[in-house]
């Protein structure tokens, strides 16, 4: 079989890297010329795909990477992996759009087309659709159309997508089928549901559930801290129900890429398609909104405490990524904590492994060392986003006082450690 691939951000590649070294021929397409070179070069990036079976099916020709989308001519799948961003509190599915009209210029009679971009239901059936039709091939009739969302998990060494269940919707039966029938070939269990609504809906509930549970964290944080109770050491006690409930831990807020976003999908389509608002959304996304302005206020707490005023305080923040060992400043509420602190006079600095400079939100730093002495400078030291790499002892040691937004110090007695 032929696979064409449009998009090779890390969906994409991962799933046009797993195809080829499943045997497919691919035709991997990107508008991204920088990127489709450094692929076409052999460089594999794809956590999870052996390199030397990478290299082998670029050298075959097996993997073939274009900037062209005529390449997509001799496909017998098409699957369209491109952002699905949030632009002013609404989607934003220009790419989902612009791969549309670039596929239905080179679609083939019988062929399949699936899209994988995280979207609200109905936008496979009510915005792609028309748009792959628009030069007389009919969906159903001439052409297969089906919805599967992406469960890549950036990261994670345990689930790739060979051991991810995937689940898949088609417009009628034949295209839940025959997609069923692809992912088979690269996934150990697939999921083959009723319409692409029910999939693209499936997508939307998984992260907006996880969304929603931080929100709970995060408000029972504020709540615990107001009367001295340890909010870790309830979660923790409460994680030891072994049936029907799952840990969640509060924040600085919410970032990263799916999980803000996700549930803005689900909340816009909610309102425009029943006038209703989709409330535990919009109230979950209010109070993880709110967390970088409560992180501030308790670290400007903690300063004081110990007799200082945040005007003029010397801050060190550690770890400003969206969530640890990720290299994605995306959404980070890291961030969104240093320009309050910032913006009231403190005189921040900051180490992450993973940056060295951050231009956004107003603030232009540097990133700093990480030593004894740069510790033992700060007046206090922030520990936002705890990458494994941290030595979180010997920070708490040479620390004059530590915020730990994460409990990193795992209920620390310290009396120098304060946790959110
Ligand atoms: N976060 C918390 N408390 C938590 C969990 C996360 O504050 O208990 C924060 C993180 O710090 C981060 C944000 O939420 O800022 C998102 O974290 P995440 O662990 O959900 O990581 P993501 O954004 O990489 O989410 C991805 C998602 N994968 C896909 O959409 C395919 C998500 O569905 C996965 O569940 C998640 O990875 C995962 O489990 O790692």
């Amino acid at each position: 079989a032929v696979i064409g691939v449009v998009g090779q951000g890390y969906v994409g590649l991962s799933l046009a890297a797993s195809a080829a070294v499943e045997g497919m021929t691919v035709r991997a397409v990107d508008v991204d010329t920088d990127r489709i070179q450094q692929l076409a070069a052999g460089s594999n990036v794809v956590p999870g795909v052996d390199d030397a079976l990478f290299a082998n099916a670029v050298e075959a020709g097996r993997l073939f990477f274009g900037t062209d989308a005529a390449a997509l001519a001799d496909c017998d799948v098409v699957v369209i992996c491109v952002p699905t961003p949030v632009v002013e509190h609404r989607p934003d599915l220009r790419f989902i759009e612009d791969a549309g009209r670039a596929v239905a210029g080179h679609l083939r009679r019988d062929s399949l087309v699936v899209l994988e971009s995280t979207t609200y239901p109905g936008t496979t059936e009510q915005v792609l659709r028309p748009l792959l039709e628009a030069h007389g091939l009919r969906a159903g009739r001439d052409f297969l159309l089906a919805y599967s969302p992406e469960r890549i998990d950036p990261g994670n060494v345990k689930y790739g997508l060979r051991n991810t269940p995937r689940v898949v919707g088609g417009i009628d039966e034949p295209s839940s089928q025959t997609a069923g029938m692809f992912y088979d070939q690269l996934v150990d269990e697939v999921e083959v549901l009723s319409s692409c609504r029910a999939a693209e809906m499936a997508k939307l509930l998984e992260n907006t559930f996880r969304m929603v549970n931080i929100a709970l964290v995060n408000e029972l944080a504020t709540l615990c801290s107001e009367q001295q109770i340890d909010v870790w050491e309830v979660i923790r006690a409460a994680a030891t129900k072994p049936f029907g409930f799952m840990p969640f831990y509060p924040g600085p807020g919410v970032g990263g890429h799916c999980i803000p976003l996700d549930p803005t999908y689900l909340a816009w389509q909610s309102r425009r398609d029943t006038g209703r608002p989709f409330r535990l959304v919009e109230t979950a996304q209010d109070i993880n909104a709110h967390m970088p302005t409560y992180v501030t206020s308790r670290v400007i707490e903690a300063l004081s405490d110990h007799g200082k005023a945040v005007k003029g305080a010397n801050i060190l923040a550690l770890g400003v990524t969206y969530k640890p060992d990720v290299g994605d400043l995306r959404e980070s509420a890291a961030i969104e904590v240093l320009a309050r602190l910032v913006s009231k006079g403190a005189k921040v600095t900051f180490h992450d492994p993973f940056v060295t400079e951050i231009r956004e939100h107003g603030l232009s730093l540097r990133g700093s060392s990480l030593s004894r002495t740069s510790l033992a400078a700060a007046d206090i030291v922030l520990l936002l986003t705890p990458h494994s790499t941290y030595d979180v002892d010997m920070v708490a040691e040479h620390a004059k006082l530590l915020f730990d937004a994460r409990n990193a110090t795992n209920g620390s007695r310290r009396p120098t450690v304060v946790t959110l």
